[in-house]
């Protein structure tokens, strides 16, 4: 049985379900992490010595860090759907894949942490226009690129799709300035059709917002 440890409201998480959902994968999905903690336990820390969330269990193959185990899900569970399985392909999904963690990742998860997980008195309103500003360019970088294809490495969703995706829900429902993108708007609005997306990305985030 496939067992994922991380709570829902995860980003990272999110990444894992979303692939599993659209896979139709039996699992098992433990809270962990957040108000749920264990975290820190031997045992966790036994499987994700990083003491992070999400890490999976299949069958006694352990994997951690959220693109390795949707790589991994989609290589073993969606080869020639969402793992690319032309190596021509897979680099093209695997290049959208690292951009996104290098690149979107740092400038969107700044302007979540700075509007979101702060409290307000504590909010510093310039750092958070600067990050969602850099988070706009690079999002009109993947706009450009969406000019030729309906999904992020071809025609079809792709692994390459899923940690990208799994941003566009809190940027479209940020309270920040977000400059006009139609071709991302169109392909956010794609994914908002896929029920996996709407089950496991598309869920508040209110109980990780932070108060004075
Ligand atoms: N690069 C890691 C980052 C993992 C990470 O930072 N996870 C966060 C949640 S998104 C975490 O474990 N936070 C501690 C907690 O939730 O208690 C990955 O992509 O899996």
């Amino acid at each position: 049985m496939l067992t994922v440890w991380g709570r829902a409201t995860s980003s990272n998480v999110q990444k894992v379900m979303w692939t599993i959902g659209e896979l139709g994968l039996e699992h098992r999905r433990i809270d962990a992490g957040g108000a749920y903690g264990g975290l820190d336990s031997p045992d966790y820390l036994a499987m994700n010595p990083n003491g992070k969330i999400p890490v999976i269990d299949d069958g006694g193959t352990l994997v951690w860090e959220s693109n390795a185990i949707v790589r991994y899900l989609a290589g073993r569970y969606g080869a020639g759907t969402l793992g690319p399985k032309d190596p021509g392909a897979r680099a093209a999904a695997d290049q959208w894949m690292d951009w996104m963690l290098t690149t979107l990742y740092p400038d969107w998860i700044a302007t979540f942490f700075g509007l979101v997980r702060t409290a307000p008195s504590k909010r510093d309103p310039q750092a958070i226009a600067a990050s969602a500003a850099r988070a706009a360019k690079h999002y009109g970088l993947l706009d450009a690129h969406l000019a030729q294809s309906a999904y992020v490495a071809g025609d079809n969703l792709t692994m390459a799709d899923i940690p990208i995706g799994s941003t566009l829900y809190r940027y479209y429902n940020m309270e920040i300035e977000r400059p006009r993108l139609a071709n991302l708007e169109a392909y956010y609005a794609r994914l908002t059709e896929r029920p996996a997306y709407r089950d496991h990305v598309m869920i508040s985030y209110e109980s990780l917002r932070a108060t004075d």
